[in-house]
């Protein structure tokens, strides 16, 4: 069969049957940088083609951080963890993962492995940003998540790996998405300061279909501190599990927290452990039609450009 008709029917059935908003393929080559553990051929011996895919997070999800974060309404968090993050968006990659494996099973005959899309379905996971950017779906932030033009990082993303030889997208190739010299938006608006100031020199570099590309050193145990609930406003125990002091947590400062929602699943939304408490860094980037998606509905009433230098904007 032509593999550009191959192609088409994936990407239609992706879009269409699964929902999907945005889907791209990488060639194996495009992982020639994965880390050992990580690498698509870990997964799935003989994998030749990794097939991504996202789907849009609701702007009425989105909207529960900023009932949170700007009328202290900590309640309405809830909505965000079902349709922004762990809920919806998670089982609706899962089915479309599912229905994917097996349409192009059907299609090519080669092995289509579904990849989890988030920690509720447990196991070391490939790394489904870096399978977005390799698929040209678009770029990092220098919040270290992945930008689409269209939905900024408001979108969250799924995998098929398959044995099938797909030709690969073109990288991402539009105006750069975001500028760290100038835009300081998901530092400044980072409760735990887990994302470092933009320093020239100090990213992270990542390639991919000869494309090199520099993130922000994000501190994952910082960041796990709003993620996972532990203040007090975000969950029954009545007071901080990890100190609101101890900014700089080593992982077993952070125990703590599967103890507590070991003993409390009913906080958990199937889960270890709840990882939507927070997410200030996906709700303001500016990204994505931010400005008319949230400022001019009135949504939001945070003035991001006093984070923003000479009136930088994003393309999109
Ligand atoms: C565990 C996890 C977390 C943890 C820890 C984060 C971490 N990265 O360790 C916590 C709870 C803190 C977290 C927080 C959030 N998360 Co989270 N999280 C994950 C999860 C389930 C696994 C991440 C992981 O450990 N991957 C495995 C390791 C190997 O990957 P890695 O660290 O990215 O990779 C490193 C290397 O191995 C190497 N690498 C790996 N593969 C490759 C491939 C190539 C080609 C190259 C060059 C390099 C390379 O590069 C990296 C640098 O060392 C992913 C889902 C997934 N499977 O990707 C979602 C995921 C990253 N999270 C997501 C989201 C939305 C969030 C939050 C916004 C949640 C919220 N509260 O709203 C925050 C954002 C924080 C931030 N600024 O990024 C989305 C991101 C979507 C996007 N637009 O980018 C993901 C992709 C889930 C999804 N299905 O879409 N998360
Ligand atoms: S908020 Fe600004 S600096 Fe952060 S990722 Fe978005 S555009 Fe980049
Ligand atoms: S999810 Fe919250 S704590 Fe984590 S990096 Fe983003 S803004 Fe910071």
């Amino acid at each position: 069969m032509d593999p550009s008709s191959v192609v088409q029917q994936i990407k239609d059935f992706a879009l269409t049957e699964a929902r999907m908003d945005k889907v791209g393929i990488a060639g194996i080559d495009r992982f020639n940088e994965s880390p050992e553990g990580v690498h698509p051929t870990d997964f799935l011996p003989g994998c030749k083609s990794v097939i991504v895919f996202c789907t849009r997070l609701p702007d009425g999800a989105v909207n529960a951080t900023y009932r949170t974060f700007e009328d202290l309404n900590y309640n309405v968090h809830g909505v965000y963890g079902a349709f922004g993050y762990v809920g919806a968006p998670n089982y609706n990659l899962m089915f479309a993962n599912y229905k994917i494996s097996r349409f192009v099973e059907k299609l090519t005959g080669c092995a289509a492995v579904p990849e989890p899309a988030g920690p509720t379905h447990g196991a070391k996971m490939m790394s489904l940003r870096h399978c977005a950017y390799a698929a040209g779906l678009g770029e990092f932030g220098w919040s270290s998540l992945m930008l689409t033009p269209e939905f900024g990082p408001r979108n969250r993303f799924g995998a098929v790996l398959t044995t099938a030889e797909l030709p690969s997208d073109p990288m991402y190739s539009g105006p750069r998405l975001c500028d760290p010299s100038k835009c300081h938006v998901c530092e400044k608006l980072c409760p735990t300061g887990a994302i470092p100031p933009y320093v020239p020199g100090s990213e992270r570099l990542v390639c991919s279909g000869g494309k090199e590309i520099g993130y922000g050193q994000t501190n994952w145990s910082k960041c796990r501190i709003m993620c996972h609930g532990t203040g007090k406003d975000y969950n029954e125990s009545g007071t901080d599990l990890v100190p609101q002091t101890d900014w700089d947590p080593l992982n077993e400062d952070l125990d703590v927290i599967g103890e507590f929602f070991d003993a409390h699943p009913r906080e958990n939304f199937h889960q270890h452990s709840p990882s939507w408490k927070c997410g200030n860094c996906l709700s303001y980037c500016p990204v994505g039609s931010w400005y008319r998606r949230f400022r001019d509905t009135g949504l939001t009433s945070t003035n991001i450009d006093a984070y923003i230098d000479d009136g930088w904007r994003s393309p999109t």
